[in-house]
């Protein structure tokens, strides 16, 4: 085919192809989703409809696009892993990224309605998005028991919070020097089996996402599911 004085213009467009054998993690947060929450009618400090609404999304893009091992996520954000050796559009992080961004909000506004039955949508909500490459198996679990140890520390204040202001009748400034504690620790947390607020995917390529409420921090977890950061997975 010949080609046109203007086919130069393509170089301009940036190489921005993942680390070959790398973990892809693709992030999404929901855009100003402490206005949303408010105008929604959200629970405090957990509203499992948002919750599962959040995770029959990340259900669907399992489903919808290529490559994805496993999925975590909490409060309005979900993480999302490819395979290390996913070739899906040349490993180009735009596309994991923007492909994940858009069916995941496009999700949100089609299931909405199965999740709130009584409260309606009020406006088109938005998620950012970012790709991280993580070298190897270890780096990926860290990455993960990192997000896992931010929704403990955030829920066990959450809740805490919530409690002291809606059971015990403090103002919320009242609440907030209350727990004003010092420094928290989150080195080798134990959650219990189910704290509302975390979510997290689990599935093998082409088979159902099945949706668990576990700890991914400890070992067990992963000894259960060697297939996951399996190499030929
Ligand atoms: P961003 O991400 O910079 O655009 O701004 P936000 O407001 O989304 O901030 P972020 O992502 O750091 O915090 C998540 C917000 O979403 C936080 O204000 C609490 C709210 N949120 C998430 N899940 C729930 C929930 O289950 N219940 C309530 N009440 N709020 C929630
Ligand atoms: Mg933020
Ligand atoms: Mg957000
Ligand atoms: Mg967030
Ligand atoms: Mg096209």
């Amino acid at each position: 085919m010949a080609k046109s004085k203007f086919e130069y213009v393509r170089n301009f467009e940036a190489d921005d192809t993942c680390l070959a054998h790398c973990w892809v993690v693709v992030r999404l947060d929901g855009r100003n989703f402490h206005r949303f929450a408010e105008k929604h009618n959200f629970a405090k400090p957990n509203d499992s409809r948002a919750l599962h609404l959040m995770t029959k999304c990340a259900q669907t893009v399992m489903t919808e696009l290529e490559d994805i091992v496993i999925a975590y996520g909490q409060s309005d954000e979900y993480s999302f892993v490819f395979k290390r050796k996913s070739n899906w559009f040349k490993r180009r992080a735009s596309k994991f990224m923007t492909h994940v961004a858009s069916q995941f909000a496009s999700s949100y506004v089609f299931y909405w309605r199965d999740y709130f039955e009584d409260q309606p949508l009020l406006y088109p909500p938005g998620f950012d998005g970012r790709v991280i490459v993580y070298p190897n198996n270890q780096t990926l679990k860290d990455y993960l028991s990192w997000r896992q140890a931010d929704c403990h520390v955030n829920n066990l204040y959450n809740t805490v919070f919530w409690a002291l202001v809606q059971q015990s009748g403090l103002t919320p400034v009242q609440a907030q020097e209350r727990l004003q504690v010092g420094e928290v620790t989150t080195k080798e947390v134990k959650l219990p089996a189910e704290i509302e607020g975390k979510k997290m995917v689990v599935t093998r390529t082409r088979i159902k996402p099945v949706p668990l409420y576990c700890d991914i921090i400890g070992d067990a977890f992963w000894k259960e599911h060697p297939e996951i950061l399996d190499e030929d997975s």
